[in-house]
């Protein structure tokens, strides 16, 4: 019996030893190849001309859509977050699995208080297990209209995609578009109890395309 018991622990200590050393060497290995990277993102008011008009609208460092955040699984981003627009604002990547961070998913009043007028923030998580292209936006009220960017994550280094390698990759990013303040839009709807405001186009990539009037003004930004 005692026999028995101390081949057991004694087994028990050789898995233990064999799993330690394991970890010790993928942490290692990720340790090389895992970067970090840091991003300003300044949530302002940007022109930009849509269906033959111009709208302030709220966009991260003037860029609508905003910019696109490329990285590879195991990478850690840090953003740092200004709010010089006119309202609350956080920021949700969306799909991105916050393991040991819920605290930087961004849904306010849920995992953080809005960043105020003037303030800032910096989100800080590691992206783990995770392939392809998700999406970041505003996760406050509907400034999201305007307040998105893609997230393309490429697998680590030294692996690939469990597909063949295509001949090119581009993000598409489906959207709609406002003809007004997208912010009026919900307050009037919560307001009056109607339905919000349908938009005035679809887009893709920001753009609402060749069947919306003015549609070779809208490259002009
Ligand atoms: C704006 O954010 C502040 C601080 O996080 C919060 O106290 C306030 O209620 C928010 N205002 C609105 C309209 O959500
Ligand atoms: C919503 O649509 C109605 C009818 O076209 C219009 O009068 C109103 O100004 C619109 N609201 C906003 C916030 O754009
Ligand atoms: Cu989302």
């Amino acid at each position: 019996m005692e026999g028995v018991l101390n081949n057991s622990i004694h087994n028990n200590l050789r898995v233990f030893f064999l799993l330690s050393s394991l970890l010790a060497l993928t942490s290692f290995a990720s340790l090389t190849t895992a970067k970090t990277h840091n991003h300003d993102f300044v949530v302002q008011e940007t022109k930009v001309t849509r269906l033959c008009k111009t709208r302030n609208s709220i966009t991260v460092n003037g860029q609508f859509p905003g910019p696109t955040l490329e990285v590879n699984n195991g990478d850690t981003l840090v953003i740092h977050v200004t709010n010089k627009a006119r309202y609350n604002v956080t920021i949700h990547w969306h799909g991105v699995r916050q393991m040991t961070t819920a605290w930087a998913d961004g849904p306010e009043f849920i995992t953080q208080c809005p960043i105020r007028p003037g303030g800032s923030y910096t989100y800080r998580f590691t992206i783990s297990g995770q392939e392809g292209t998700l999406w970041w936006h505003a996760h406050s009220s509907w400034l999201r209209a305007t307040v998105y960017g893609a997230i393309v994550i490429h697998p680590q280094e030294g692996y690939t995609y469990p597909f063949p390698k295509p001949d090119c990759e581009s993000v598409i990013m489906l959207g709609e578009w406002w003809d007004a303040n997208p912010m009026d839009v919900i307050s009037e709807a919560t307001r009056t109890g109607s339905g919000p405001n349908i938009s005035d186009a679809f887009t893709i990539n920001g753009q609402p395309g060749d069947l919306y009037k003015c549609s070779s003004q809208g490259l002009l930004m």
